[in-house]
């Protein structure tokens, strides 16, 4: 049989969508089963396509879209577009806009897949949410997020395969932010004076494990965006990431602050308040974590600073690791434990370009 014939549309180039546009590339060059064709690229200000859907290089995409001088359409435009393409389309949103995330249905409806580490669309309204998976369903396409919690690591796979193959998921806890790990990791470590942490929230920017706005990472928000994903896929009507108790760290005089990069100068201010915390659980011979937990038999999520033994999993973990316990019934008294990097361009674009891999085999 001759390959198949996908196009596919890239939103976002960067961090995660630079990365993922080279992994493209690799699996473009190395993959033969499957014929894709780039027919449209965009980043905030800038997009690349042609009326006729020619094939767009890859290799040299983000080159040419920047020096295109074309401004995107409006995203109604971006799926007419799409939807009157010559084969069947996957469009990859690697932004983190909340307006392309709450028009997924209009792509969905229309046929086009989804493929995304944009967590706004799965944890926003549940009305959101059941209109993206009822889109999918009536237009037949498809919508894969794994990125979207733990970066490549299988956590929503495993959860979909908790949730389908009748198992049933009573408790799921852990640290979910890589950067909230990297974080504690560097200023409350195990051995060690540790580093401020104001100088660890610079660092966890500059490596690129924060949300394009740090804030995003402190206030808690992203542990509360992945847990509403999980508890949604294991039967939790979750309403919002603001209808749970969620710790923010962020120092209230600097909840204004005007900008992202205003907030990081200012946090320095605020310093000996987490040395507090951090001293404290060392009095009693702990150590303090950022985690996140479900349990299922009472509903209740919650987020935010627990105090660990120095022998815990989650008070031995490294760098930006994320590490998630799964407590099923079929796992009974010793849970599934997923650990890895949860964070970074890599790892995540990772878990897009698997998602894109798993969408082409069932168009
Ligand atoms: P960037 O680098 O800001 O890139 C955003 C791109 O989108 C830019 O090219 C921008 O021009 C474009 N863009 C924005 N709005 C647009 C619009 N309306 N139209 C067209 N283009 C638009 O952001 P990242 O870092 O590349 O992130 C991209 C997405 O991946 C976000 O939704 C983010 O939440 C998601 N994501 C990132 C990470 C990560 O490690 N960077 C992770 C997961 C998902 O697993 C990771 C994670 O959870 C990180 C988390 N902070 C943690 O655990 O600490």
């Amino acid at each position: 049989a001759p390959p198949k014939q996908v196009n596919i549309a890239v939103i976002g180039t960067g961090g995660v969508g630079s990365v993922f546009i080279s992994q493209l590339s690799w699996i473009a060059k190395n993959t033969a089963s499957t014929h894709f064709s780039l027919c449209y690229i965009a980043m905030i200000d800038k997009a690349l396509y042609h009326e006729d859907y020619s094939e767009i290089d890859i290799d040299t995409a983000v080159e040419a879209m920047e020096k295109s001088g074309k401004t995107p359409p409006s995203i109604p435009t971006i799926v007419d577009y799409l939807a009157a393409a010559p084969h069947k389309v996957i469009t990859v949103d690697n932004t983190s806009s909340r307006a392309i995330a709450e028009s997924y249905p209009e792509f969905l409806r229309k046929g086009i897949s989804i493929v995304t580490p944009n967590k706004k669309a799965f944890s926003g309204s549940y009305q959101l949410w059941q209109d993206i998976f009822s889109a999918a369903e009536s237009g037949g396409s498809l919508v894969y997020h794994e990125s979207s919690v733990g970066a490549g690591m299988p956590i929503i796979s495993t959860m979909k395969d908790f949730v389908h193959t009748g198992d049933e998921v009573t408790k799921i806890e852990g640290v979910f932010s890589g950067t909230m790990s990297y974080l504690f990791n560097a200023f409350a470590p195990l051995n060690g004076e540790g580093s401020k942490w104001s100088d660890s929230v610079k660092k966890a920017k500059e490596l690129g494990f924060t949300e394009p706005d740090p804030r995003d990472d402190l206030n808690g928000l992203d542990v509360a965006r992945k847990l509403t994903i999980l508890g949604r896929l294991a039967g939790l009507p979750i309403e919002s990431p603001d209808s749970f108790p969620v710790q923010s760290l962020i120092p209230t005089e600097l909840e204004s602050a005007k900008s992202g990069d205003d907030f990081l100068q200012k946090l320095p201010e605020f310093d000996s308040r987490m040395e507090e915390h951090k001293t404290a659980a060392m009095k009693v011979g702990k150590v303090v974590r950022y985690v996140g937990s479900i349990d299922m038999a009472s509903k209740q999520v919650k987020v935010g600073m627990e105090w660990f033994d120095p022998t815990d999993p989650i008070a031995t973990l490294k760098g930006s690791d994320n590490i998630i316990s799964f407590h099923t019934k079929r796992y009974g008294s010793m849970p599934l434990i997923i650990r890895g990097q949860g964070a970074g361009g890599d790892v995540t674009a990772m878990g897009v370009s698997g998602d894109l891999l798993k969408v082409l085999v069932q168009l």
